[in-house]
């Protein structure tokens, strides 16, 4: 895995859709795997190289239905080059096989939560035995982890999955910052993850509302990596709903300014370490 630093080609993922966000709070939810599929192109070509995939049903809630999930990869890789990587966060309240169920489409990556952590009124339940049944999945089936850092201690427990050999280091690594519950999103707290990082690890913030913009700036900054889009913020300015893409197109905008290229998917892949997407087997999901 590349070194990363302040001058090297930025990944920002788009996270658009997410579990909490309901319909009624913006008209800009993608609900049909269609929806994604559109919004994938735009913020490709906004800048994005890596989409987080959650997914609804055509009312709006939450499913974790793997032939949906597979309608949803389809339309967006019908549409886009970027890395797809699946959620196996998923809703507070699925259970961890629900969750763990979209690996079975082998996605390019899929996310690890690496510990539980308080959400608003509810416990987003991440405990040893689901991290380690998540993981083994993906170790058997080939599908690179992004670990989802909410707390410090989630980095304590990642160091434990290695201990136990069923994680390898460097990974790539998103800091979750600002979830009610979680660690708050600040630049001291973000530099105290960063140090706290094992060697060679890459890392992206994601971070909740208002502490969108602030944090990727850091992290641009910083040479770190940024995750944004509607799943953590739905704002581009007070008052203002956002689309994906123009949430992309702002970081973009900003890393020029500070003199970082934005990294294309097939770069992006190169920097995770992830085969070019026409090597892959399956460039259609199984
Ligand atoms: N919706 C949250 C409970 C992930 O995608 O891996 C979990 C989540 C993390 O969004
Ligand atoms: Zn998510």
């Amino acid at each position: 895995m590349a070194k990363q630093g302040v001058m090297d080609p930025l990944i920002v993922t788009v996270a658009p859709v997410g579990a909490e966000l309901t319909p009624e709070q913006t008209p800009h939810l993608a609900v049909k795997p269609a929806q994604l599929g559109d919004v994938a192109e735009k913020c490709q070509q906004a800048g994005a190289s890596i989409i987080h995939v959650h997914c609804r049903n055509d009312d709006g809630s939450n499913t974790h239905d793997v032939g949906r999930f597979k309608e949803a990869y389809d339309e967006i890789r019908a549409r886009s080059d970027l890395i797809v990587q699946f959620s196996t966060g998923g809703a507070i309240g699925m259970s961890p096989e629900e969750r763990a169920g979209v690996l079975d489409l082998h996605p390019e990556m899929a996310t690890l939560t690496c510990g539980s952590v308080n959400f608003g009124d509810d416990i987003f339940e991440n405990s040893f035995p689901i991290m380690r049944a998540i993981l083994k999945k993906m170790s058997e089936l080939g599908v690179r982890p992004e670990l989802e850092i909410f707390d410090k201690g989630h980095l304590s427990n990642a160091r434990k999955l290695e201990r136990e050999r069923l994680l390898k280091f460097p990974q790539h690594v998103d800091f979750v910052l600002g979830v009610p519950g979680g660690l708050d999103a600040t630049v001291s707290n973000l530099c105290d993850l960063v140090d706290a990082l094992p060697p060679g690890c890459t890392w992206s913030v994601a971070a909740i509302g208002r502490a969108q913009l602030p944090m990727s700036m850091a992290a641009i900054a910083m040479g770190g990596h940024v995750r944004v889009g509607l799943e953590d913020n739905i704002y581009y300015s007070r008052g203002k709903l956002a689309t994906n893409d123009e949430l992309v197109a702002r970081v973009v905008r900003i890393a020029g300014e500070l003199g970082r290229p934005v990294a294309t998917p097939a770069k992006a892949r190169e920097i995770l370490g992830l085969p070019p997407l026409q090597e892959q087997a399956r460039g259609a999901l199984m």
